[in-house]
């Protein structure tokens, strides 16, 4: 057996024994199946005695979840798929910066395991850039991008507005075969597919675990993460067409982000509008 499967058991004896993080991922707890780990780690949040930190990780969900309820689809043993419960106590607004830590976590991981370069598209999706043209190396305008995983922000508020539970989820799609890929709206991808080769999923978990708790650490002691979340994204100076609940669909200039992690898209009449959440698909080359 090679290397890439003897390094790809996720059980607890194994991942604990490989994990240098101080407080996340302890405790590790990992179940062959669940409905959702969002789902099952909201439901243990709910009792005090379960810390800051706890993670679990499947093998399977029989509900994975995207955001508005769509569902996360990953053959069982692909993927990584997992959920970490933070208590942060940070005001509200902070909520946001639970998604770019945890995008920056798994930007960083697969990089340090992979030599892949992934990059974030706003608001949650993790993607992989591919030359549409063999041989073209003419820049990001020219590539497609395909989504290698996708980022879930459940969060509970407490009554004095401060951010009492928030459980980022992370789906990744790590040795899906290309036949076994979703059809989905926005083209899918696997570090498998992309990179050519299997991807052993204890050290890219174990390097997405401690990149999180390292961020983590930072956040809490006031740092924000937009810098360097916003030097990840790929939207930026590009013509979207963004649908969110609120205004319907735009089409307009990405500009930027702000610090709360609003997307600042100019539309065709020159106004500028602030978009917290919704879905972007890029427009042209
Ligand atoms: C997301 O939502 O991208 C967040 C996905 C988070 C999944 C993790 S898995 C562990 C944890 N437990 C959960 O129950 N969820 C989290 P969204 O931006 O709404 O994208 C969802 C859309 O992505 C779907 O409607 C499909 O079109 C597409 N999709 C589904 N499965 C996919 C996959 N494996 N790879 C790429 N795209 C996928």
């Amino acid at each position: 057996m090679g290397t890439a499967l003897r390094e790809d058991e996720l059980n607890e004896d194994a991942v604990r024994a490989a994990l240098k993080s101080s407080w996340l991922g302890r405790p590790y707890h990992f179940v062959d199946s669940v409905d959702s780990t969002n789902d099952q780690l909201k439901r243990w949040a709910a009792d005090p005695a379960v810390p800051s930190g706890t993670v679990l990780l499947t093998e399977h969900q029989s509900a994975g979840r995207g955001r508005l309820n769509r569902r996360w689809e990953a053959p069982s043993g692909t993927s990584l798929l997992f959920s970490v419960l933070l208590r942060p106590g940070w005001p509200a607004r902070r909520a946001v910066w639970l998604t770019m830590l945890a995008g920056l976590a798994v930007v960083e991981a697969i990089e340090a395991t992979t030599g892949l370069h992934p990059r974030l598209k706003w608001p949650n999706d993790v993607v992989l850039g591919e030359d549409q043209t063999p041989g073209n190396d003419g820049g990001e305008d020219r590539r497609v991008w395909r989504k290698v995983g996708g980022l879930l922000l459940d969060a509970t508020f407490n009554a004095d507005g401060r951010l009492e539970s928030a459980i980022p989820g992370i789906g990744l799609n790590v040795n899906i075969p290309a036949e076994a890929l979703p059809h989905a709206f926005t083209p899918a991808t696997s570090l498998l597919v992309a990179g050519g080769r299997p991807v052993p999923r204890r050290p890219l978990l174990v390097a997405l675990l401690e990149c999180l708790e390292r961020h983590y650490d930072a956040a809490a002691s006031g740092q924000s993460p937009w810098h360097l979340w916003n030097e990840r994204l790929i939207t930026l100076g590009r013509t979207v067409q963004v649908t969110a609940g609120d205004i319907g669909t735009l089409v307009g200039l990405a500009e930027g982000t702000d610090e709360w992690g609003q997307l600042l898209v100019r539309d065709e009449a020159g106004k500028l509008h602030a978009i917290a959440a919704g879905d972007v698909t890029l427009r042209g080359h």
